[in-house]
């Protein structure tokens, strides 16, 4: 009678060892977000993330400069920003977000080009 429960045992423990690896790269990759700059709009890959390190990658695809800021709630601290990105120009922005809502705007253009994000 034992040695017929032993390998529903092991197969109970292998099981949850697979779940577990399963699990673990989700729970610790960082997020990524493509951020698209044009004049008067912001496009964005995603409209919310998990909690945590969240990388914007920006281009601006507008002929003019523009900007990525991003801050807590609408009128919060801002927590990063890029440079002034010329016609083309891409960067890569990398923040904390704890999970609340943001919002992301171009500094230069702030009544224009903004838009709303959330960490969930
Ligand atoms: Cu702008």
């Amino acid at each position: 009678m034992r040695r017929r429960l032993l390998p529903a045992a092991l197969a109970t423990i292998v099981l949850a060892v697979g779940a577990w690896v399963a699990l673990a790269p989700s729970a610790t990759a960082a997020s990524s977000v493509t951020i698209g700059l044009r004049s008067s709009a912001i496009s964005k890959s995603v409209s919310s993330v998990p909690h945590g390190t969240v990388t914007f990658h920006i281009t601006n695809n507008a002929t003019i400069a523009h900007n990525f800021r991003i801050r807590v709630g609408t009128t919060g601290k801002v927590l990063a920003k890029s440079m002034n990105l010329g016609a083309h120009r891409t960067a890569t922005v990398t923040v904390k977000l704890s999970a609340r809502s943001y919002t992301i705007f171009c500094g230069l253009h702030p009544t224009l080009m903004h838009t709303s994000f959330r960490a969930t």
